[in-house]
């Protein structure tokens, strides 16, 4: 084992404004998952009346930010790019791995995957921006403009600290928003990088501003009058929570959130390439993906075949600290995490389900879980309602069903209240275009893991995974903009 290199707690301070500073609540510390002695970033969280002062901040500098031509907002955007996240993406790759745990190539790939989002967003301004109509009058045209909502409030879960954090803020300000940021409090560190990143880039004052702390700052967020939208990644429970306070206050909210994204494998799918792919979409970034193959579909006829594959690709899976370049898998992001995700196993062994991989030797020191694959009882009506098939335990645990055909696995697919990403392993192009016609999900697979997003095509869910317009690509656009439709006419007679 490579050791981690002994770097000092970084001080941790929030942006408002324009000036960095220190907080005034609770104390904050964000600690090393796989060795939870080890501080990464100390400090003490933000306040509600900080949060209102992010927000008079942002407002401030709404109008000028918007006026700015698109392609100097962008300019900003690409410096911030190559100056921080490319030319530094090793060093932020490791502090991304020490302070949430997934291995040093997922987080530099990470960081480089930011990087490519601020690029995309970046050259926005090339891209069209509105629509002209002909006019049923004489002497008028009819013009779609797209405007900034204003100040958005962005709320980001702990599992990407930098990408979900850049594919939200990119666009909020290539459109022209400014925004108030709050990450969650596990990932500070890279979000004062992200942060570093744009204000060294150029960005003025008080276009973003970064607030750290506990859930109460993202609902002073979110019940702040002065803020035009809100766009959240995380819990279902939090983000129906924060749809329902933006349709009572007239807010519009983009929430992504749950997944239970199944994996099918079909009789005549290449088994290797399908077990390579399961793994990775299980167990890469310890399961720790609304993408991440939770659950797992395999038709009767290769079932044992495929399960001994998976078993022994999993004989070689080495868990331990994401530094070391040897090893596959990380630690889970905290000791809360561990327990609730050891417990979910639990509950689903007593309802019924057999542990066919799992409670292998892990470090004893930090949050680890084993990677662990369940099968659940033959009963379809025991399976149905397992904890492990029903509930996203969001952590390196996959369930097992078995089918007859690829009706049942489509069908057992769509047996879940979420919608978010699906892998379809077939070789059949007919049973490929089954699966597109008949799979409720908004990512489909066919023949690669469930997890993955590029930044130009659209990302969320079907059903309860998401609300609101989906995030990336053009598809941003619907949500960080308004329309405004122009008559406009000569001001003398044609
Ligand atoms: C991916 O699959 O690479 O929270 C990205 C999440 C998603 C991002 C997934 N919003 O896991």
């Amino acid at each position: 084992m490579t050791t981690t290199p002994s770097v000092g707690a970084v001080d941790l301070r929030h942006l408002v404004g324009g000036r960095w500073e220190s907080g005034g609540a609770e104390p904050l510390v964000s600690a090393n998952p796989a060795r939870p002695e080890e501080i990464v970033a100390a400090g003490r969280g933000a306040t509600a009346a900080d949060v209102d002062r992010a927000v008079t901040a942002a407002r401030r500098a709404a109008r000028a930010w918007a006026r700015t031509p698109m392609h100097e907002r962008g300019a900003i955007l690409i410096r911030a790019a190559a100056a921080a996240l490319e030319a530094e993406s090793g060093a932020l790759g490791l502090e991304l791995a020490r302070e949430e745990g997934k291995t040093l190539a997922e987080g530099t790939g990470e960081v480089l995957r930011a990087a490519q989002i601020l690029r995309y967003y970046g050259n926005e301004g090339d891209r069209v921006a509105g629509e002209v109509f002909a006019s049923p009058r004489r002497g008028e045209r009819i013009l779609v403009t797209r405007k900034p909502l204003g100040v958005v409030g962005v709320i980001t879960p702990f599992n990407f600290p930098i990408a979900i954090p850049a594919w939200k803020i990119a666009p909020a300000l290539a459109y022209g928003n400014t925004v108030v940021w709050k990450p969650s409090g596990a990932v500070p560190l890279l979000a004062a990088r992200l942060t570093e990143a744009l204000v060294g880039a150029g960005l003025p004052d008080g276009v973003l501003n970064l607030l750290i702390g506990s859930g109460e700052l993202g609902t002073a967020i979110v019940n702040h009058p002065g803020v035009d939208g809100i766009t959240f990644t995380g819990s279902t429970t939090i983000g129906r929570r924060i749809a329902a306070a933006g349709a009572a206050s007239g807010v519009p909210v983009q929430a992504e959130m749950g997944g239970k994204n199944a994996a099918v494998v079909l009789a005549d799918a290449d088994l290797d390439l399908a077990a390579e792919q399961v793994l990775f979409g299980a167990f890469r970034s310890t399961g720790q993906k609304c993408t991440a193959t939770s659950r797992l579909i395999l038709q009767d006829a290769v079932a044992d075949d495929f399960l001994d594959r998976l078993r022994a690709r999993l004989d070689d899976w080495i868990v331990g600290d994401p530094t070391d370049p040897a090893v596959h898998m990380g630690p889970v992001v905290s000791e809360t995490a561990r327990r609730d995700i050891r417990a979910g196993i639990d509950r689903s062994l007593a309802e019924g389900a057999t542990l066919l991989i799992g409670g292998r030797e892990v470090p004893e020191t930090g949050h680890f879980v084993p990677a662990t694959v369940l099968e659940l009882p033959s009963d379809p009506v025991r399976a149905a309602s397992n904890s492990a098939w029903t509930e996203e335990f969001f952590g390196p645990v996959l369930s097992v069903r078995r089918a007859r055909d690829a009706a049942t696995a489509f069908a057992l697919v769509d047996e879940s209240e979420f919608g978010l990403s699906a892998a379809v392993f077939t070789q059949d192009i007919t049973r490929a275009l089954d699966a597109v016609e008949d799979l409720d999900v908004g990512i489909l697979h066919i023949n690669s893991e469930s997890a993955g997003a590029d930044p130009h095509v659209p990302f969320g869910g079907a059903k309860k995974s998401g609300y609101g317009p989906k995030e990336q690509g053009a598809a941003a656009k619907e949500f960080f903009t308004h329309t405004t439709t122009v008559y406009l006419r000569g001001g003398s007679p044609a």
